[in-house]
């Protein structure tokens, strides 16, 4: 029992000093160390460097554009967003909800009596709908602190009137290969159970079955089949939801891609592999490797024509201090 009181005390203090070096900013001059934070040793500076805030973008570059650019044969386009309506499942209690006030907005003026209409949105609008998660929107409580990418404090970024760091406003434009990685047509199934959990091997079979590569800075798009249910069965499709585990998110950064897409409202399994670490996928993508998630997409024209590989284009809106960004991304072969 003393053993056991004694150890508890050993490693409280350890975990102890290591938030309390934390909060120095690190052990200077000592090697990173697993129990530094609660997702392990501390991941700043970037690759990118230690002032970056656009993370896997800058893999975004000229000759990603002309790599894109090859992949367009025939010209057809798939619009890859959903329909933003206020019946759409949201996660939580985020909502969204769009009116026309006054009806016409503007009453008939002059002699050619216009008339016009606004529309008045509201709604966690980069967190809603078909949604792209910037660098601003997941971190990691470490202490006292809530540390995003390359180790920016939300306590000297965060402001009540948007993100004075890692704002959606500052990722730019993708315009890049991208990959479908069918997951439910290499399964033979309409859509992957809710808590699959897609793994490196599923997602080189799908690879290999598609004869397509990954690239540094591409986009890689998963197919689960789980968006049939969007508007369906609502209910369904907010219950849990299959997705890549930990293993796959590490082979996806290995190979330096910009984002990863799915037609799912977390791109990772729900339930997921650790009931205690809830959505893990997220940190180690964005908070770690600055790799953006794109969710809630539409996948399933992409993959009934068996379109693998296709030039992906979506620019983020330019919202100043936002968290992430509503859009249509499009898939161009
Ligand atoms: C969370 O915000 C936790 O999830 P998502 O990015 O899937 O909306």
């Amino acid at each position: 029992m003393r053993r056991t009181t004694s150890l508890f005390v050993l490693m409280t203090l350890f975990t102890g000093a290591n938030l309390w070096l934390f909060a120095q900013g690190g052990p200077k001059g000592q090697p990173p160390t697993d129990a530094e934070t609660p997702i392990g040793p501390r991941w700043w500076p970037s690759e990118f460097g230690p002032d970056d805030q656009r993370g896997a973008a800058n893999r975004q570059t000229p000759a990603k554009v002309l790599e894109a650019k090859d992949l367009i044969t025939e010209g057809k386009v798939y619009q890859l967003g959903r329909l933003y309506e206020s019946e759409m499942p949201n996660f939580g209690k985020r909502h969204f909800s769009l009116t026309i006030p006054g009806l016409p907005t503007g009453k008939p003026q002059g002699k050619n009596q216009l008339v016009y209409n606004d529309e008045l949105v509201s709604g966690e609008i980069g967190q809603v709908g078909t949604q792209f998660d910037g660098l601003g929107h997941i971190g990691v409580r470490v202490g006292t602190d809530d540390v995003f990418y390359n180790g920016f404090k939300l306590s000297e970024f965060g402001t009540s009137y948007g993100l004075e760091k890692l704002g959606v406003e500052k990722v730019g434009p993708f315009f890049a290969r991208g990959v479908l990685l069918d997951m439910a047509g290499l399964k033979g199934e309409r859509a992957l159970p809710k808590g699959y959990v897609i793994t490196p091997e599923d997602l080189q079979k799908a690879l290999d079955a598609a004869k397509a590569e990954i690239r540094a800075g591409d986009v890689v798009l998963i197919h689960t089949g789980h968006g049939f249910w969007w508007m369906k069965d609502n209910k369904k499709y907010n219950d849990g939801e299959p997705g890549i585990g930990l293993a796959a998110a590490k082979w996806l950064t290995d190979k330096k891609i910009s984002l990863v897409g799915s037609d799912t409202w977390a791109t990772e399994a729900v339930p997921g592999e650790d009931p205690d670490r809830p959505f893990p996928v997220h940190q180690w993508l964005i908070v770690r490797h600055g790799v953006f998630n794109l969710e809630n997409l539409d996948l399933s024209e992409l993959a009934k024509d068996r379109v693998y590989q296709f030039a992906f284009v979506f620019s983020p809106l330019r919202l100043k201090g936002a968290t992430g960004s509503p859009g249509n991304p499009i898939a161009v072969r």
